[in-house]
């Protein structure tokens, strides 16, 4: 009988951090920002500001004045709860969601309403100009923010690169190529993988045989965890310290952040042909706005007068980004190509006249 001798070679586990539970209440001792009512309030207004502005885009886009639209609805806690975490000199790369992250590093609606509506003026941040647009092409943000983080470490700059990815973009070659390169260089590099357990039809059960999507990163040699993504608390303090530590050399971070979906992919999806209504309604008991509404008014920071005040400038906010959407005039379609290369090859000349003369004979 052949004998060969057992031991192991390496241990891993992902740990799972929770500040609140889903109704509000602390689940043990919160990190030391949350003695900031300021603080806790203004990531409170910034995720119902996002929430109401996603209501109106996708409105918007039901009566033909934006185009296709991603909403955010139930993800408001891992994005505002990352923009609370970066640094203004930090550079953010998302996907298409996340206008929490945006409207905190100052990002007005205006632009996000540009963007969707096709207008390439929509991706100028002036507060964040060095922060890259929406990235719609999945995973393809991984690298140039691998990237992004190599030119912050070669010029000894103490900042960090932050890259949101979702679950179905953990699948991509980039993704992996991406967090292998971070690790093996020890980049400032943080990335949040968005779980909100779908891409598009596809459920996250069938996109990985994985237990958790955190542990792609123990290959590349990147410690990893796995938090509750609908309570901004957990999200802003661990995000926070990984930035940290990568902005001091400490190397890169992966954290799994378990949100959902409640809305359709975008607003040419329709997610009750492939999902139960059950699964929503769950999603709802768990949603992040009213968990951190309910802890703040348990502790007498935020009462009916704070958010119909709220409310109101939430309207008019988005009324006042409407009105100055729909009164730009349209851009040339001269636009789409000459954001996207400083010297367009031949081809893309070609395709500039063409676009050219059928927009001339469109009027
Ligand atoms: C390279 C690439 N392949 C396919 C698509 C089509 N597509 C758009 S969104 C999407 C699903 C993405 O799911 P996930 O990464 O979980 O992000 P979520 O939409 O859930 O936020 C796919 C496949 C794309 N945009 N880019
Ligand atoms: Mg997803």
């Amino acid at each position: 009988m052949l004998m060969s001798a057992h031991t192991v070679a390496a241990r891993f586990e992902i740990p799972y951090r929770a500040c609140l539970d889903a109704d509000g209440n602390p689940i043990g001792p919160l990190p030391s920002f949350a003695q900031d009512a300021q603080l806790l309030r203004d990531m409170y207004r910034m995720m119902v500001r996002a929430r109401a502005f996603d209501a109106k885009a996708v409105n918007l886009q039901r009566t033909g004045k934006l185009g296709t639209y991603p909403s955010c609805l139930g993800q408001e806690a891992t994005h505002v709860g990352v923009g609370a975490a970066m640094d203004p000199e930090d550079v953010l790369f998302t996907v298409y969601r996340e206008i929490g992250t945006k409207f905190w590093r100052g990002v007005d609606m205006y632009r996000i309403l540009l963007y969707w509506g096709g207008d390439e003026r929509g991706t100028l941040y002036e507060r964040c100009p060095q922060d890259f647009p929406f990235c719609v092409p999945i995973g393809s943000q991984m690298p140039q923010a691998a990237g992004a983080a190599l030119a912050m470490q070669i010029r000894g700059e103490r900042r960090c690169a932050l890259a949101f990815v979702g679950d179905g973009g953990t699948s991509q070659g980039a993704f992996y190529e991406a967090i292998n390169f971070a690790g093996a260089r020890s980049l400032p590099l943080v990335c949040v993988i968005v779980n909100n357990r779908w891409a598009i039809s596809v459920p996250v059960e069938r996109q990985t045989a994985a237990q958790t999507l955190a542990q792609k990163a123990i290959a590349a040699g990147i410690p990893a965890l796995q938090i509750d993504g609908n309570d901004v608390l957990v999200v802003r303090e661990t995000v926070g310290e990984a930035l940290e530590r990568a902005r001091s050399g400490g190397g890169p971070s992966v954290i799994e952040a378990l949100t959902y979906r409640i809305a359709d992919h975008t607003t040419s999806d329709d997610a009750s042909r492939y999902r139960t209504s059950e699964e929503v309604q769950e999603a709802w008991a768990r949603e992040p706005v009213v968990r951190l509404g309910r802890y703040l008014r348990a502790r007498r920071l935020w009462d009916d007068a704070a958010e119909e005040t709220l409310k109101r400038e939430c309207s008019d906010e988005i009324e006042a980004a409407v009105r100055r959407y729909l009164a730009t005039p349209k851009q040339s379609t001269d636009a789409m190509f000459d954001y996207l290369m400083a010297e367009p090859p031949a081809s893309l000349q070609l395709q500039r006249e063409q676009a050219r003369r059928y927009a001339a004979t469109r009027g």
